[in-house]
């Protein structure tokens, strides 16, 4: 067996939630050039029929469902489909989530309950539904995608961050309690990455924009291609000596102190 072997997902299923385009996209693309069969999820179905599309120009034979994480009953049926139709989840990403940058004493509870219910509650719900065929299968593996707000704030982000560093506690509360039964509970932190939900940030002129690349020893923004080798390591059983480890890939942030003006 060659050493790189360990890094194959040849013969395994994985489920990329949110993955219609962005980091999930990106993701589900790194999980196939492993080897695996991918299955994502989107809350519309036009986004699903046009992401098909493009895995399939990627040569990549995706299935893709519509349901959104956060509805229990909608997410039970529809892995029991994804089991009738393509097979076991072996991995599984909990990629899909929303952010809302409203000052707190502006964000509305009903606001802030949206983003803790789809970026915490959803990746319970999704995991919760996947771990008993994983149980009966032998193992799997469970990523989520943090955030470096699992580990810092900052203004207008509270209902994010409190749900990012749930996540966290939630990644490692479930390693523990499933590592016996050879799941592995992960997580991936992406520092500031381009995509469609930090786009406002990025607009030309915007002062995050040059904020965030002073604050980044790698001196740029992220790609989502910088988070597809952290998600196959955690997917294939070269990390299965790993539990409820949150992966950063940040271009070193939560090392830097910042910059003396
Ligand atoms: P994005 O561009 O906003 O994409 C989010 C995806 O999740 C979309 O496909 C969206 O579908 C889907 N989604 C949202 N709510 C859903 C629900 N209730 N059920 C099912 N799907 C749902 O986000 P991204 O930048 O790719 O980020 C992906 C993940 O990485 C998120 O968890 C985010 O918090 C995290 N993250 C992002 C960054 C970054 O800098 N971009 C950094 C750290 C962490 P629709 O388009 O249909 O709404
Ligand atoms: C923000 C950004 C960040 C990124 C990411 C950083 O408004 O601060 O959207 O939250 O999305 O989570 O890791």
């Amino acid at each position: 067996m060659n050493f790189t072997d360990k890094f194959s997902l040849t013969g395994k299923v994985a489920l990329v939630t949110g993955a219609s385009y962005g980091i999930g996209m990106a993701i589900a693309k790194a999980l196939a050039a492993a080897g695996a069969k991918i299955v994502f999820n989107d809350l519309q179905a036009e986004k699903v029929d046009a992401a098909i599309a493009e895995y399939k120009a990627a040569g990549i034979d995706a299935k893709g469902y519509v349901f959104d994480v956060t509805d229990e009953d909608k997410v039970n049926s529809s892995i029991a489909q994804i089991i009738r139709e393509v097979g076991v989840i072996d991995i599984l990403v909990n990629n899909a989530g929303i952010i809302k940058r409203i000052p707190a004493v502006e964000m509305t509870a009903k606001e802030f309950r949206q983003v803790i219910d789809i970026d915490l509650n959803g990746p319970f719900i999704m995991s919760k539904a996947v771990a008993p065929h994983m149980i009966k299968k032998g193992g799997g593996k469970i990523i989520n995608i943090c955030s470096m707000m699992s580990e810092l704030g900052r203004e207008t982000v509270s209902a994010y961050a409190s749900a990012k560093g749930g996540l966290k506690m939630l990644t490692r509360n479930l390693a523990c309690e499933w590592a016996a039964f050879n799941i592995q509970v992960n997580g991936i932190g992406p520092g500031y990455i381009e995509t469609p939900q930090t786009a406002p940030l990025r607009e030309s002129g915007h002062p995050f924009n040059t904020f965030i690349v002073g604050r980044t020893p790698a001196a740029r923004w992220g790609t989502t291609d910088d988070l597809q080798g952290p998600a196959v390591f955690l997917a294939s059983e070269a990390s299965n000596f790993v539990n409820g480890h949150i992966l950063y890939v940040d271009g070193g942030i939560l090392a830097y102190i910042g910059k003396q003006p």
